[in-house]
């Protein structure tokens, strides 16, 4: 496929560069930075992805170089900001992103949405597992901007046809180094087996799904990636021993969000020092 990702020069956008490339599919980057090494300036657009114009003036110049099929969204502030930036971050991107799939008929949609949408969700004292059913419960402005682009999607699905799998990311990290992360941990190549199944999934319509690792301690439910055909392979098991226990442990693991439904992170929506 030839895939529009946003967000390439980041650290998601890097490893999916690579790994999208050997499972085959063509990698169009897009980021409002210029083109890490690696990339061919050819397949590569600086961009902002709240520009409604200049999304379009890329899909109008990759026409005739084959066009798009699908758009994999990983741009946008990675944390806590205020509202406005929140939702100019992850919602009106989205919104531009989805306008442009529209006005060129393109259908497959991936978005990297985040374990924060529904952070405020208690974690289950009994062994059970949060399933994608849970109701949105953002534990931050940037999960309230996540849970506004998965209402997008959905809009989109609904409205347009588009195939929207939101993919709500836990911990993408080299390694797990905390309790909470042997729960939520993402691994490099379990993060590339999930975009390529979201991309490759048959008519997903809108469809959700939660982004780790085959993690032993998982807090979250694997069945609706697994309906969609991801199945995730590393374990974070494999780092327990030789993490160590911490005081701020217990409060991170009271909630799916964890530090960031710590006190510290709160802020006016309307933050006048932005
Ligand atoms: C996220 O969505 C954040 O972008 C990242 O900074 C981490 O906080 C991660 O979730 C997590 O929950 O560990």
């Amino acid at each position: 496929m030839r895939v529009l990702l946003t967000g390439a020069a980041g650290s998601i956008g890097r490893v999916l560069t690579v790994g999208l490339a050997d499972r085959g599919h063509t990698v169009i980057g897009l980021d409002r930075v210029p083109a890490p090494s690696g990339f061919a300036d050819a397949d590569w657009h600086t961009a902002d992805c709240t520009d409604i114009d200049a999304v379009l003036a890329v899909f109008e110049s990759e026409r005739s170089r084959g066009g798009i099929d699908a758009v994999v969204h990983m741009a946008g502030h990675p944390g806590e900001a205020g509202l406005v930036a929140a939702l100019e971050s992850h919602v009106i991107t989205t919104g531009a992103l989805l306008d442009a799939m529209v006005a060129h008929g393109v259908s497959r949609f991936v978005y990297g949405s985040s374990n924060h949408a529904v952070g405020f969700t208690p974690r289950p004292d009994d062994g059970a597992q949060v399933t994608v059913a849970t109701r949105p419960r953002p534990d931050t402005f940037y999960g309230v901007g996540k849970v506004a682009a998965e209402a997008l999607m959905s809009l989109y699905a609904d409205r347009h046809g588009i195939d929207a799998v939101a993919c709500r990311i836990g911990s993408f990290l080299h390694e797990p180094t905390t309790s909470r992360q042997l729960a939520t941990w993402l691994s490099h190549d379990d993060c590339v087996r999930m975009i390529d199944a979201a991309l490759t999934a048959t008519t997903p319509g809108f469809a959700v799904l939660y982004g780790i690792s085959a993690n032993g301690q998982a807090w979250w439910d694997f069945a609706a990636g697994q309906a969609l055909g991801f199945e995730p392979v590393d374990n974070a098991d494999e780092f327990a021993a030789q993490i160590s226990t911490r005081p701020e442990d217990a409060h991170e693991n009271a909630f799916i969000g964890g530090p960031f439904t710590d006190s510290s992170v709160v802020r006016p929506a309307l933050d006048r020092s932005e």
